[in-house]
């Protein structure tokens, strides 16, 4: 049983191996703008005209996002990247394979739902798209949390990594066009486990032992 219960440990301290790093600058929108052109600390918006507003309606902390359409056409966006907007760590060749988790807590404006489009981009050297996953994601009239679940790995040549949230026109309720509230978006890339030519060798022996109890058990 004491062989059978080390082999486990030693098991799930291998798979254990993988690391987690959240790139994400300012996720929960605490962080106030740094000057009169940005949303919040970290973030980027785009379109002018149709800014994503500093909200005081948060899911937690005092801040939130709030994606809306004032003019009542186009779409709010909100992003990040690594080459020089948020926290995105750079990518390389150690990141090939690591697979990506988003997550993040929105809701609808009042007396609306919503919709909100998730697009995760890998970017190569040369700065076109290397892969680009998208996600719709239907935003309920209370907070809640959404987690992005095509979780595309990281190709080879990919170097650096753009996400954005956008918001999609609908019908206008209120003077908003689909206006949407976002915080807590949590980002990690999860670095895929390489075993070692020890852990094999390590891994036959603990298999050689427990097949030994095995057999004197039944002996
Ligand atoms: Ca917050």
């Amino acid at each position: 049983m004491k062989a059978q219960a080390a082999l486990a440990s030693f098991l799930l301290a291998g798979a254990a191996g993988a690391a987690t790093t959240n790139g994400i600058a300012n996720g929960g929108f605490e962080a106030p703008p740094p000057d009169g052109n940005w949303l919040a600390a970290g973030w980027m918006t785009a379109p002018t005209g149709n800014p994503v507003q500093w909200s005081s309606d948060a899911h937690s902390g005092s801040h939130s996002a709030l994606l809306t359409v004032p003019k009542g056409d186009g779409a709010s966006v909100l992003f990040q990247d690594s080459v020089g907007h948020g926290g995105l760590a750079p990518l390389g060749a150690a990141n090939v394979g690591d697979t990506p988790t988003l997550s993040f807590w929105a809701k609808g404006d009042v007396g609306a739902n919503g919709d909100l489009y998730l697009t995760l981009r890998y970017m190569g050297a040369a700065g076109g798209p290397v892969t680009a996953v998208a996600q719709h994601f239907s935003v309920s009239a209370g907070w809640t949390q959404h987690t992005f679940l095509s979780a595309a790995a990281v190709p080879a040549g990919a170097t650096s990594l753009f996400f954005e949230l956008t918001s999609a026109a609908g019908a206008q309720v209120g003077g908003r066009v689909n206006a949407v509230y976002l915080d807590d978006v949590q980002f990690n890339l999860t670095t895929a486990p390489v075993p070692e030519p020890e852990t094999y060798a390590l891994l036959i022996a603990g298999l050689g032992v427990v097949g030994a109890i095995a057999r004197r058990r039944r002996a």
